[in-house]
């Protein structure tokens, strides 16, 4: 166990029993044409923190510690998609509708892949999740458990939306959650800043919360 600097107070970092979970970095959210485009949202904002993501897989690649990708994506036939969800919004294109990298949220489609710096690696589990949170309709609770993950640490998009619902989802079937906070990134930069604060508030009411060098710093 290795206890690394985190707001609010140290988090116990558990090798062997730790997964780095890399929520929705996929094309649909952070490139021109798709989903989070169709929104009205300024994508490049998102692409800003491939980088530092990268280096996050990288490390726990190395240490052959386990990692997660997941990706917000619906059925071709759209049938795991609440018609709420396809309704919601006022967008210039709707979820299943063909946009510039193919059909929105949909699985299989260009804009669903995860983007080319963070591609998963033979081993690596990845989870089409059809709600913001990961735990929902995916089964992931009942793979992470059959491998004895206790820990998981988050990274990805959008940090007030996906992340921070998997955090919940995650913090409430008793996993101790750490976000590192320069590998998420929100399209507003307010509700990301406040989504740490709600994270770390109240002794840490849904996990911790830590930047990257911190935790480069303190593991192998
Ligand atoms: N992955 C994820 O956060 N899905 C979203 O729809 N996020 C938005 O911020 N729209």
């Amino acid at each position: 166990m290795t206890a690394i600097p985190a707001r609010p107070y140290p988090y116990d970092f558990v090798p062997g029993h730790t997964a780095l979970v890399v929520i929705d970095m996929q094309r649909d959210f952070i490139e021109t044409g798709g989903f989070g485009d169709s929104l009205g949202n300024d994508v490049a904002r998102l692409e800003a923190i491939v980088p530092a993501t990268a280096r996050l897989i990288a490390l726990f690649r190395r240490n052959r510690w386990p990692v997660i990708h997941t990706r917000e994506a619906h059925k071709p036939d759209l049938s795991d998609c609440p018609p709420s969800k396809i309704r919601r919004g006022n967008p210039s294109l709707h979820i299943g509708e063909v946009g510039a990298m193919g059909r929105l949220l949909v699985m299989g489609e260009p804009g669903n892949q995860i983007v080319d710096d963070l591609r998963p690696v033979e081993g690596e589990i990845v989870i089409d999740k059809p709600g913001k949170g990961m735990f929902w309709a995916t089964g992931l609770h009942e793979q992470l458990q059959a491998v004895a993950i206790t820990h998981l640490v988050f990274a990805g998009v959008t940090t007030e939306v996906c992340v921070q619902t998997s955090m919940r989802e995650a913090n409430d079937r008793g996993y101790e959650c750490l976000l590192i906070e320069d590998a998420t990134e929100s399209y507003f930069p307010e509700f990301k800043a406040a989504t740490i604060e709600m994270i770390v508030a109240q002794g840490g009411i849904v996990g911790w919360v830590t930047p990257l060098s911190a935790l480069e710093a303190a593991l192998p």
